[in-house]
Formats: structure tokens, sequence, C-alpha cells
């Protein structure tokens, strides 16, 4: 365990650190940042009614809109002297969101990290290679400060370039990776064409997140690599990867929750549902100084583990991410990640982990169809074998989800593999979200 104290902290400790930290997180956004103290103002709340964790709720959220709307320096807690890195988010669907760091704020970062890395029982004898891409996302350079934290040897190699990936596990014996889950899939496949036995290279762990993935995802990946594969969740808004990670009993993922408060709200009506339910995960920074933030809803849905884990940590786990409020669909009134729709798809013999969901408005009604690989064998198959399967998958997907999907199977290697995080929805319905 990288930091015992914290990990095993006791719930009594816990919360008075929490609440101390809420009380002087308030206190300095009120007097330090214009965007929180106007939005306190509205609320009627002044520092002084923040006593305790339990108050927060009294506290205002934050969105990603608001926080678009004030880009790029409107959140800033800090002086912008003491600020040494930015990073922001992709910003595909509108402005990008900005996460400032002082140098406490890469500690906090590295700190997150190490525990994320520990977890799966990485030391100095390690080698990771970390093919999360580097530059403005997160990813890469969050593993890195981690990494160095823990002292494993680092190779950073960023995303792509599958040949010189699989070259530097073989020259320098990497013992964990770090990607996406969609990407380690495509590096697996990649290396079978090339003709290297993947699981023989001695990988033992990879730290696989920043998109969603099923459990039956976890079980292909293991497999096909010969390793043990952690799901690693955070978020550029927070800090990065190093939120949340899984340990080695992958029954969810600890929550840091003595440096990031969670709380799990209904979508729809805000207000917080205990532990158990399941709804939109919102986190408070609770110890960061550059852009710290109140309450941001991540969109992402998951609930909390009410019961404590065998590994003997105290801090509370979240459940794998089902996906985010963005990317459910709502298919004639059903509602549908398509999280579900892979965990379905890699229970049928055959079918390869490469899909895409297509999405369509025919009218008022929203029809879906799901695009998914199979193996050469099945491909080459007669087309009435085809279609049975095709069949099943349908029939699958209907009982599991209670949704009708088109399905269509496809040729090996024709749907567009990813370095970094994969398309899974292609929404031609052109309604915008707000998000
Ligand atoms: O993806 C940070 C990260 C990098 C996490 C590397 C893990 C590993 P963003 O680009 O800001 O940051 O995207 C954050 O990705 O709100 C989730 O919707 C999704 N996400 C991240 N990790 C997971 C995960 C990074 N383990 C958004 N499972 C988040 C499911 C995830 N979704």
């Amino acid at each position: 365990m990288w930091n015992p104290e914290k990990e095993k902290i006791s719930p009594a400790k816990l919360r008075a650190e929490q609440s101390e930290a809420l009380r002087k997180l308030v206190e300095k956004l009120y007097t330090r940042v214009p965007f929180y103290r106007e939005k306190m103002n509205l609320h009627n709340i002044k520092p002084e009614d923040i006593n305790s964790i339990d108050d927060i709720s009294k506290l205002p959220f934050t969105t990603k809109h608001e926080m678009r709307d004030v880009y790029p320096y409107g959140l800033l807690a800090a002086d912008r002297r003491d600020i040494v890195e930015i990073h922001t988010s992709s910003g595909t669907t509108g402005k990008p969101v900005v996460g400032a760091y002082t140098h406490n704020d890469i500690d906090l970062w590295a700190e997150g990290m190490a525990r994320t890395l520990s977890m799966a029982g990485i030391d100095e004898t390690d080698t990771i290679q970390n093919m999360y891409g580097y530059g403005m996302f997160t990813g890469g350079l969050g593993v890195h400060y981690g990494t160095r934290l823990v002292g494993a040897n680092l190779l950073p190699a960023s995303s792509g370039n599958s040949k010189r990936q699989l070259q530097l596990m073989q020259d320098f014996g990497s013992t964990a990776i770090s990607c996406t889950p969609s990407y380690c899939l495509y590096l697996a496949e990649y290396a079978q064409e090339q003709g290297i036995d993947i699981r023989e290279l001695g990988l033992k762990a990879g730290f696989f997140g920043a998109e969603p993935w099923s459990e039956n995802m976890r079980l292909d990946i293991q497999n096909k690599l010969g390793l043990k594969a952690y799901d690693i969740y955070g978020l550029t808004e927070i800090i990065g990867p190093g939120v949340a990670a899984e340990c080695a009993e992958q029954q969810g993922l600890h929550i840091f929750e003595d440096l990031f408060y969670p709380e799990i709200i209904n979508p729809d009506t805000g207000e917080v549902l205990p532990d158990g339910e399941k709804g939109e995960l919102v986190i408070t920074t609770l110890t960061r100084e550059g852009s710290p933030i109140l309450r941001y809803r991540t969109r992402d849905i998951t609930f909390i583990i009410p019961e404590p884990c065998r590994c003997g940590r105290t801090l509370r786990r979240i459940h794998r991410l089902f996906g985010r409020n963005d990317d459910m669909l709502i298919i004639r009134g059903v509602n549908v990640f398509p999280s579900q729709i892979e965990e379905i798809l890699l229970r049928i013999e055959g079918v390869e982990p490469h899909y895409q969901i297509v999405v369509e408005r025919q009218g008022m009604l929203d029809t879906m169809e799901v695009r998914v690989e199979v193996n050469e064998t099945i491909f080459s198959d007669e087309i009435r074998r085809l279609e049975f399967l095709e069949k099943s998958i349908r029939d699958e997907i209907k009982t599991g989800l209670g949704v009708n999907a088109a399905v269509k199977l496809v040729e090996p290697k024709t749907i567009a593999r990813s370095e970094g995080k994969a398309k899974r929805v292609i929404d031609n319905r052109n309604i915008t979200t707000g998000a």
C-alpha cells in the first residue's frame, strides 16, 4: 500500500480531515475566485455556513458548461506565478476545460497515481511502458508522475506506433503497461499479425481507463495479454487519472476520498443519493490549489459500493463506470449505455471486441444498429450461419436490455482502431445534448 495512513484511515478521522479541508477550500474560493463568490452569493451561502463535510450539499454544483464559459483562467485560485503546468480536455464538443497545477498539485497528482500503481504491486523493480498520449491530455503525464514517485523504470512511450511499442516491450522487458483498453486490444491484434506472442513478454499488470469498458472486455484483455487488467479513473477537470483505481480484488475502484470528495446525485433533481444507489458522480477537489472545483458534475454514472473491501483499504469504492450521461442512448424510451451492449457482445462466441453503434432518427423514433466484427472463421462461413449469429445477438440485446437493435456483422479489422479513446457511437440524430 502506497500510503497506508490515508488508504486505511478511520472513517472518523477521514470526516474530520474532509471537514477541515472543505472549510478552507470554501473560504479560499469565496475570497479568490469571483466565479465562486458570485455563485455562492446567488445561493445565499457564506463561508461561515460551511462547518463540516455534511454541509457540502448546501453548496452549488459546478458544470462543464460553466467551466467553458470562464475559459481559460476563470477558475484559477492561485497566483499565475505559482502555476507550473496546464492541461486541457480535447474540446471535441466545444471549448476545452482547463486544469491548472501548482507544484503541490503535481505532487497531489503523483500521490493519486502512486496509490493507483501500488494497488497492482508496482515498485522499483518494475518497468512501466506508458502508452497514454503525452501532451495536453492528462493520461500521459499523470501516469508519468506517479511512476516516478513509485520509482519504477519508466518508458514514456506515449501513444501510437505499435511496431515501436512492441519493440520497446521486448527490448526493455516491460512488466506493466498503461493505455486505453481499446488500444490495448488493438496492440494485441497487431502483435499477433507480427507473429509475436504478447503473452510471452512477461507483462503482469495493465492500467486501463479514459473510456468505459466492460467486465467482459477485461476478461478478454487479461486472456489475450496474460496480465491483470486494472480499471483506473480520472478526469481533466479534477486532476487527470489518479482519482480512483482498482486494487487487486478488482471489485470496484477505491476513490481517493481524502483528496477528492465523492457524491452520487440524481442527475435530474440534483438530490444526493445514499451509497448503493446509481446516479451521477459529483466530485469536490479538497486540497487542490491551482484550479480547485466545487461539486463538479462529472456526468459519469456509477454508485458507491457500501461494503468494505477485502483488501483492507477503508477508502470507499465506486462501481466500474457505466458510461457518461451524454453517451447514454435512449432508444424508444429505454436507457442504454454502449458498455452494456459491449458486455453482451463479448459473451458471444466468435464476436471480436471491436464494435460501433450507429443511432439514427426515423420520424420521432430512434433506431440503433450495432456493427460488430466477427472472426475470420465465422465471416467466411455460410450466409445462413451468419444470419443465425446476427439473430442471436439481436435476441440477447432484446432480452438483456429490452431494446430492439439491428445487428450487422462486419469483416475482421474493418472497424476503425484507436490509439486513444475509441469512438463507439456514431450519432446521426443531430440532437444537441448541451454537454
Ligand atoms: O481520460 C483521464 C484519464 C487518463 C483517466 C488515463 C484514466 C486513464 P478526460 O480526457 O478529461 O480525462 O476524460 C475524462 O473519461 O469523465 C469518463 O467519462 C471517462 N473515463 C475516464 N476513466 C474512465 C474509466 C481522462 N476507467 C472522462 N472508465 C471521464 C470509464 C472513464 N470511463
